[in-house]
């Protein structure tokens, strides 16, 4: 028996660039797409694990076939709720399986129809790690709730922050002000 998820989701992989050339399109590609609990333990167990990835590289989850650009019309008009930490500091194998739990899970957002949360990336970099939620708006008071509940879902203390980072939207166009929970 499989449990089915609410939407479908495919995880992404960004490789780091090893020349100046290539691209952002070069670099990204889907991996694997799937709709239950099972198949997503089957992954989730098969894939290299969050503390074996380069620096440079993402994970990326996301529902539907939303690709994990800005470009997608589906993330244009939304922004990021990035909790950004370091190495020493966290469990980023525990912090990243929570993060992708609670996403395909649907358990940061209360269950009213609409969908805010459109996916979850996991970025390596040499300064610091960063886990984020992208959405679909950039409505504050929407955003502020899930913020909360993400911060709980990582078991974050209240030192810790997430911030809201809208994507650009277009040449000239001012961001939002971004915010902190
Ligand atoms: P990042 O990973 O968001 O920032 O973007 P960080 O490395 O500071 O953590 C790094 C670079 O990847 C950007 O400057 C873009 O060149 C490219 N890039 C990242 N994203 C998420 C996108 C995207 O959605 N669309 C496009 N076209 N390029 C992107």
């Amino acid at each position: 028996v499989k449990h089915p998820l609410n939407s479908e989701w495919t995880l992404w992989y960004t490789k780091p660039a090893v020349h100046e050339q290539e691209s952002w399109s070069d670099l990204l590609r889907p991996i694997i797409s799937f709709n239950s609990v099972e198949e997503f333990w089957g992954i989730f167990n098969s894939i290299p694990k969050a503390s074996d990835l380069p620096v440079k590289s993402d994970y990326h989850l996301f529902r539907d076939g939303i690709k994990p650009e800005w470009e997608d019309e589906r993330n244009a008009n939304g922004g990021k709720l990035t909790y950004q930490f370091a190495y020493r500091k966290v469990d980023i194998n525990e912090l990243w399986s929570r993060g992708l739990l609670s996403v395909i899970g649907e358990t940061i957002q209360d269950d009213d129809g609409e969908t805010e949360v459109n996916g979850i990336v996991l970025s390596i970099r040499r300064a610091a790690l960063k886990i984020a939620l992208w959405t679909k708006s950039k409505d504050e008071a929407v955003l502020r709730p899930i913020g909360e509940r993400f911060k709980k879902v990582l078991k974050l203390t209240a030192r810790d922050h997430i911030d809201f980072q809208p994507h650009k939207s277009g040449a000239g166009s001012k961001n939002v002000p971004s915010f902190s929970i």
